[in-house]
């Protein structure tokens, strides 16, 4: 595999400062060493250059930083489309998690253009599917899900050449536990296919997993783009303070750990966000460790020999 790693400074779609840091963060706590310990060629682009954070007010529309989010989003949607072209496998260091709506409109511009079928999961304490009227907060971190549906603003909504870029259908959320009564409507309306925690307490993670997962492996997967969108308060607090947005009772560091290794055995994983880390909020960079040390299982790194694309099957 060769990947490259694209940092993606930016806080405007947050409410507190300091994911902009994120990318450092990760480079820290050797995150392309990590990758290359496990085969992988790693090329690291540097940050891309968008504008500061103005921290303004919600605007008439119901939303803060709007402008700004549109140039961050552009960024890094032409930075990704760029890479994928080069079939090379992106990797986001964000940043606020509205950088996925620039992402992921750039994985879904290329899999229409090279006839792949796109399947994102989104690990997350949050749905992230508020519009601008429906969010109690008017922090766009909380919208590209709505965004990506074609909802919301249209110049945000239109990025990948096609408004909705992607069918919500092709959705998966996992670990979700914080949600905004307007977000559930929003779910149940768009259809998305969600497992929140209480699935995972009662189906446990393994077989949260497999149902995730389920047509990416064996015969016939070949074609599918599997896109992993990663907000780092997908984690228990606990053993991840350094984020924006903590929400408790996330998996711990077994469950995520087992998440990662099942998306590692698909063999499919083409692109990854990590987003919403936040240094300024960790103690002593471990949040960052510990993404670096998922990171590695997700690029295969296992305790014992295992073969890919055929481990999830029960
Ligand atoms: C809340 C929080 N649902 C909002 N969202 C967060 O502002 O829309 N997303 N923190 O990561
Ligand atoms: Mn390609
Ligand atoms: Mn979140
Ligand atoms: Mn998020």
């Amino acid at each position: 595999i060769q990947a490259t790693l694209i940092g993606i400074p930016t806080d405007v779609g947050a409410s507190r400062l300091g994911a902009a840091m994120g990318p450092d963060a990760l480079r820290v706590a050797q995150l392309a060493p990590a990758l290359e310990r496990l085969g992988v060629a790693v090329h690291d682009l540097g940050n891309l250059a968008g504008p500061p954070n103005p921290r303004n007010e919600r605007d008439t529309e119901g939303m803060r930083n709007l402008a700004e989010c549109l140039d961050w989003t552009q960024l890094a949607h032409d930075a990704v489309l760029q890479v994928l072209q080069q079939d090379r496998l992106p990797i986001m260091m964000g940043g606020d998690h509205m950088l996925a709506a620039g992402s992921i409109s750039a994985v879904a511009r290329h899999c229409r253009a090279t006839g792949r079928r796109l399947r994102v999961l989104w690990l997350d304490a949050h749905s992230d599917c508020n519009t601008p009227q429906s969010s109690p907060t008017g922090n766009m971190h909380g919208m590209p899900v709505a965004s990506l549906c074609g909802l919301g603003p249209a110049a945000l909504a239109a990025l990948s050449g096609a408004t909705p870029a992607l069918p919500a259908s092709a959705f998966c959320q996992i670990g979700l536990r914080s949600v905004d009564e307007s977000e559930k409507r929003m779910i149940d309306e768009l259809g998305l296919e969600v497992y929140d925690m209480r699935a995972i307490d009662e189906l446990g993670m393994r077989e949260v997993m497999r149902r995730a997962l389920t047509g990416l492996s064996g015969p016939g997967s070949s074609d599918v783009h599997l896109h992993l969108s990663f907000d780092v308060d997908f984690l228990d607090p606990d053993i991840a303070p350094g984020t924006g947005t903590p929400v408790r009772g996330g998996p711990n560091y077994r469950e995520a750990q087992l998440c990662m290794e099942m998306i590692a055995d698909t063999g499919r994983l083409a692109s990854l966000d990590i987003v919403e880390l936040n240094p300024a909020l960790d103690v002593r960079n471990q949040t960052a460790e510990l993404v670096v040390d998922l990171v590695q299982s997700l690029f295969g790194q296992s305790t014992l020999m295992r073969p890919v694309a055929g481990a999830v099957q029960c």
